[in-house]
């Protein structure tokens, strides 16, 4: 086992003892966390963690949302006899109470509190509670939906009240509305409650009123609370993804937390018969690596709902995985969302518009007005939906490179008795490839390597063993560019840095030569060396690039190349440049902080990468020094833990050894997140302060230490 793993987890056999004793429509069963252990065992994920052990909530720290009654009554359904348990059980909405309730509801509790200290006081990075019973619908004095105490509700309060916390979010991404800690915080600024749920209109349990997108928060909490209503069923993976980049992923980084607390219910997960929704398990983990750069990685799950016991111990498992930062399995291309849940993200644009900046780039009471058209890529660009909702079959399913097949989306085309067999099939493909070494290094021709002294200063060297005795590959570019992807491609490492001195620079893909007459270009190299000789598919350039580029349809088969070129130093007023394998946007108008310009990564770049569906993602950085004031390097890290969700986490990092100024450190989104935690002895204010800095709109970034930040995330 590993001794000091910054992953932990919370678990025990004691809260595997309470259940329904009289009705078996009550699938809140110790079986769920029995079955998710079991799983994250067979995947040897539980000794890669660092568990910690479970204890009873004390009563104090129970009252900081319980009444003293609620409390008590509580416990005195120890002692009662079947028929008083019943009894007092239907007093309750979906509540039943179990000799061992109370002791359970305590102890899931004292872990889910004890996991949140660890990972606030920087004792483990983040981690997960697989513990019952769930939480969320408990209220001051009321038990509902299988829940009798907040868990995350109260870790959450005793955070700030314990740690002083400004900003904590709570994502809810349980398919049942989490009223309880909704009624908790709603007038606190301090907690950004966000909950994704099933509604249908109000038709669905807990038919509250409050649900609806519009119930936004009161009096300084307004605008800290986001319901995001579901109002039909079958929710997919593109509709969640949707949601999370559309709307609140900008949010997120706006609102920049301390801390990120999800209340992670998996019965939206696909099978399960409450949700009756469609998320792969694969998808669960996508959903963490983009959380992950949030609050500098401290970011805890904690089990609410789930009652299909294969998805729920699968996807339980995968985001387990993606917290101890194993490569993302692939899912399949995402598509358009459907109208509903397109008019469920406008609606909640137009209620937070004014509390939100970043979201006021986009339209929403007039939704044609938004400028799709102007993307090649438009199925994502979901504002409003340009095309209809396509779903991949066995038959018509793009190839995707052999690391894991996830087929969730074929469930809308089956008849649910088949329901089983798929999602036997989700679980078996997830036998997920994890390469040899996470990170390679590749410098061009012997040289300075001040990249890699600098990345030696550092406290997170020791967390790259296979780095310290890494060859460097010397050679000319191309040389260097070759040997990065035969080492990825052949599962030797996960991503490669690649050091270039030359001018590997704009324009990229206009088949002149990288360097010198005799070298080929990057997309001759990339159609050669990978996708002729390779079989890739699909390869996905994004360039961080100061001007137009020149970029001219030279390849042959150029679908399986997508080019985004994210111009930062574009001219006023100067138009993109269209070509149906090229997505360019420039970014320089409208565009004054790190916040703007993830604003538009996320709302514009992730989702068309995530429609392309790359099996390696190539990330050319060029030369930091263009990058402009308002922009902070630790958003470029950012930028890469977000990317290496896709492709499987296989990703090139094209950097050029910056000259002669001070500012050395190009390298700064070495693309491994296994030690984000590095960054908090960091005196990088930047990170945080530039998203408050956007709210005010604020320029200045004076002052900021350029190489702390630059190396924030690594
Ligand atoms: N579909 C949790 O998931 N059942 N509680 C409603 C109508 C509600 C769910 C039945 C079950 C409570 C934590
Ligand atoms: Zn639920």
């Amino acid at each position: 086992p590993v001794q000091d793993s910054r992953t932990a987890v919370v678990f025990d056999k004691r809260l595997e003892s309470h259940f329904s004793q009289w009705n078996t429509a009550f699938t809140e069963i110790p079986l769920r966390v029995a079955e998710i252990l079991h799983r994250c065992d067979q995947l040897n994920l539980l000794e890669r963690c660092q568990r910690i052990p479970v204890r009873e909530a004390t009563v104090e720290e129970i009252t900081t949302h319980h009444t003293k009654a609620h409390i008590d009554l509580l416990e005195s359904t120890a002692t009662m006899d079947e028929n008083e348990l019943k009894q007092i059980s239907q007093k309750y909405d979906y509540i039943y109470f179990h000799a061992k309730s109370a002791e359970n509801a305590k102890l899931s509790l004292g872990g889910v509190i004890d996991l949140v200290d660890a990972i606030v006081s920087d004792k483990v990075r983040n981690g997960m509670a697989i513990v019952r019973p769930p939480g969320h619908h408990a209220m001051k004095e009321e038990y509902c939906g299988y829940c009798y105490l907040g868990n995350v509700g109260i870790a959450t309060q005793l955070m700030m009240d314990k740690y002083d916390l400004k900003r904590v979010l709570i994502l809810d991404w349980d398919v049942h509305h989490g009223q309880g800690t909704q009624y908790m915080f709603y007038d606190d600024p301090r907690v950004l409650f966000v909950s994704i749920h099933r509604y249908e209109h109000g038709r669905e349990w807990p038919h509250l009123r409050e649900g609806d997108y519009d119930f936004t928060g009161e009096g300084p909490g307004k605008g800290f609370n986001i319901n995001v209503p579901l109002n039909e069923i079958g929710c997919d993976n593109s509709d969640y993804l949707a949601i999370i980049f559309n709307l609140l992923l900008p949010i997120f980084y706006q609102f920049d937390p301390e801390l990120v607390l999800v209340s992670a219910g998996y019965d939206c997960a696909i099978g399960c018969p409450e949700g009756e929704m469609l998320v792969s398990p694969a998808c669960f983990a996508h959903f963490v690596n983009l959380l992950k750069p949030l609050a500098k990685g401290k970011l805890a799950l904690i089990l609410e709902g789930g009652y299909n016991l294969k998805s729920l111990a699968e996807s339980s498992a995968l985001s387990l995985r993606a917290l101890l930062d194993d490569p993302t399995p692939l899912i399949l291309p995402i598509t358009a969302p459907k109208h509903s849940v397109t008019e469920s993200i406008l609606n909640c644009i137009k209620v937070m518009h004014q509390h939100w900046s970043c979201l006021q780039y986009q339209d929403f009471v007039e939704p044609q007005k938004v400028k799709a058209e102007t993307y090649p890529y438009q199925g994502v660009l979901h504002l409003p939906p340009v095309k209809d909702v396509e779903f991949y079959t066995s038959q018509n399913r793009p190839e995707v490179f052999p690391l894991i097949q996830d087929c969730a989306n074929d469930i809308t085309l089956q008849a649910k008795a088949e329901l089983n067999s798929l999602i036997e099939r989700t679980v078996q493909n997830t036998s997920l490839v994890v390469p040899k070494d996470r990170l390679g290094f590749v410098f061009e021709n012997g040289s300075s390597a001040t990249i890699l002294e600098h990345l030696r200063a550092r406290e997170s060297w020791a967390s790259y063993p296979s780095l310290q005795d890494t060859t460097q590959h010397s050679g000319s570019a191309a040389d260097c560019i070759k040997a990065s992807m035969d080492s990825i491609f052949s599962n030797e490492i996960q991503c490669c840095m690649c050091c270039l001195q030359s001018e590997c620079q704009h324009p990229p893909l206009n088949g002149k030569p990288l360097n010198g007459n005799s070298e080929p270009s990057l997309v001759n190299l990339i159609e050669h060396h990978a996708i002729d000789s390779k079989s890739v598919n699909r390869i996905l350039i994004i360039d961080l690039c100061p001007d137009l580029p020149s970029y001219q349809d030279t390849s042959k088969d150029s679908s399986s190349m997508l080019y985004i070129s994210l111009r930062v130093t574009a001219h006023e007023g100067e138009e993109p440049f269209v070509s149906p394998h090229a997505v360019d946007i420039p970014l320089s108008q409208g565009v004054t902080s790190s916040a703007d310009f993830m604003a538009e990564f996320l709302q514009i770049v992730l989702p068309i990468a995530y429609e392309f569906c790359p099996e390696l993602v190539i990330f050319k950085l060029n030369d930091m020094r263009i990058l402009p004031k308002h922009m902070s390097k630790a958003c470029l890290g950012h930028l890469t833990q977000l990317l290496l969700g896709l492709a499987g986490g296989r990703m090139l990092l094209l950097t050029r050894e910056a000259a002669q100024t001070e500012q050395s450190s190009s390298e700064d989104s070495t693309p491994s997140s296994s030690s984000t935690n590095a960054n908090s002895e960091d005196k990088g204010e930047g990170e945080s302060n530039e998203k408050r800095a956007a709210e005010t709109r604020s320029d200045e970034t004076e002052g900021r230490d350029e190489d702390s930040l630059a190396l924030e995330l690594l």
